[in-house]
């Protein structure tokens, strides 16, 4: 035995399927699903599935992803490859989604309907197996959300989820199917209140739109905010906020909080903001269930991120809500430093099964073979809270954050 038990009181579901992990967006891009094999890998490694119920996830259908998305978007996606996109593009059905034109400097990249490209460039590309990719994920957040609604789990884990930019017919960041917006609509047919928290780097800006006019579901988003930089862009998606707060003049406005960060932020000031808001959230508005998106790219060192928060500070977040005591759905996000996505994200599966203390900093098994990232000298070779090193300016100042709590709090 290596000290792994599992939790007393409460049953965890992790929810998931390997054919997400052979996807390529494409060479240079970003998102790499290969992040869910390490972070699998070292779930395994510390024997983590012998403390929760593991579930092989079976692709959403078109109907269940049709509860939020566009039926012409959703027939697109399920046929969509790069073998078929040009002849889909021509199909009258689709015409009325082609934009007429977009901004630069982004124009090199060719966009089709759906904000969908096959350009190298593109957020989100169409690449080979992209339909069963999209299913899969969808699939399997919704596999987890069964298991909060029939009581069969307290917590249920879908790290290949948590795609919070996409739109009814839209594609956006990365993200082609909102898994959490379908989640939601799920959980509202038992939770008369959900409590929406996204701690990716991004606005969680799909989720928000897609709940603006609904007081059923709050949704609390953490991100990098910031003026246009000398570009002339913003940190995307650019929306979200401390006075956007849903759709003014509906029942939904007051409904959607959002905290806008600075870059730089450190652990005791995400910690600060983190616990004072989402308490005062989850005091005031008492949901009855609760769905916390993990992006790791919240975290220091990610390639795309502009935090400095370690995984003990992200980790500490999904221990607050979980001390909740509510119904909780796990999902993964961004998270582009594939390593220390896989660290953070099996660090919080640990906590969801009350092991978070039971992991040894080196890997304790060598039963399966293990990607090269966490034994290389390289990589700081298997430490699970490696020391980020990649610290960005700490341009937050705490009397700013300060107020920013007195601004949220109603
Ligand atoms: C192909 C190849 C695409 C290299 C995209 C970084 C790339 C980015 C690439 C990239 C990149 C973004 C924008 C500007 C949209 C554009 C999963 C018109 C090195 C949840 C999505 C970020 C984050 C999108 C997703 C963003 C998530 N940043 N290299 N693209 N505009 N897009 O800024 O929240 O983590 O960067
Ligand atoms: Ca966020
Ligand atoms: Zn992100």
């Amino acid at each position: 035995s290596n000290g792994i038990t599992r939790p007393k009181g409460h049953k965890v579901s992790f929810h998931y399927n390997s054919q997400v992990e052979d996807m390529h967006f494409g060479k240079t891009h970003p998102m790499k699903p290969w992040r869910l094999t390490l972070t699998k890998h070292l779930v395994l490694a510390y024997g983590l599935q012998h403390t929760m119920e593991t579930h092989l996830a079976l692709p959403a259908t078109s109907a269940q992803v049709q509860a939020f998305h566009d039926p012409d978007y959703v027939q697109f996606l399920s046929e969509v490859s790069p073998q078929t996109f040009k002849a889909l593009c021509t199909q009258p059905r689709y015409q009325k989604f082609i934009p007429a034109k977009h901004d630069p400097p982004y124009d090199a990249v060719e966009l089709g309907p759906f904000n969908l490209s096959t350009s190298p460039g593109a957020d989100c590309p169409v690449f080979d197996g992209m339909s069963t990719y999209l299913f899969l994920y969808t699939g399997a957040t919704l596999a987890a959300t069964n298991q909060l609604l029939t009581s069969q789990s307290d917590i249920a884990i879908s790290w290949s989820g948590g795609l919070h930019h996409a739109h009814k017919a839209e594609a956006s960041g990365f993200c082609y199917i909102n898994d959490i917006v379908l989640s939601i609509l799920d959980l509202l047919h038992l939770f008369p209140r959900v409590l929406y928290i996204d701690i990716d780097v991004h606005h969680g800006d799909g989720v928000e739109e897609a709940f603006q006019r609904q007081p059923r579901v709050m949704t609390l988003s953490y991100h990098r905010y910031g003026p246009y930089d000398e570009t002339g862009h913003r940190f995307f998606p650019g929306t979200g906020s401390l006075d956007d707060n849903g759709l003014k003049g509906t029942v939904g406005e007051h409904f959607a909080l959002n905290v806008p960060i600075p870059s730089g932020i450190d652990d005791r000031q995400y910690k600060y903001l983190f616990e004072s808001i989402t308490s005062r959230a989850i005091d005031a508005y008492k949901p009855k269930a609760i769905v916390l998106q993990c992006g790791a790219d919240s975290l220091g060192g990610d390639r795309l991120g502009q935090f400095n928060i370690n995984i003990k500070q992200h980790g500490e977040c999904v221990s607050f809500v979980k001390k909740q005591g509510l119904p909780l759905l796990i999902l993964g996000g961004g998270g582009y430093t594939a390593r220390n996505v896989a660290r953070a994200w099996c660090h919080e599966t640990a906590l969801a099964t009350d092991n978070g203390s039971n992991l040894p900093d080196k890997i304790p098994i060598d039963l399966i073979p293990r990607p090269q990232a966490f034994t290389g000298r390289a990589h700081g070779d298997g430490q699970l809270f490696p020391k980020f090193q990649r610290d960005h300016k700490n341009d937050c100042v705490d009397s700013e954050l300060e107020m920013m709590v007195k601004r949220l709090e109603w």
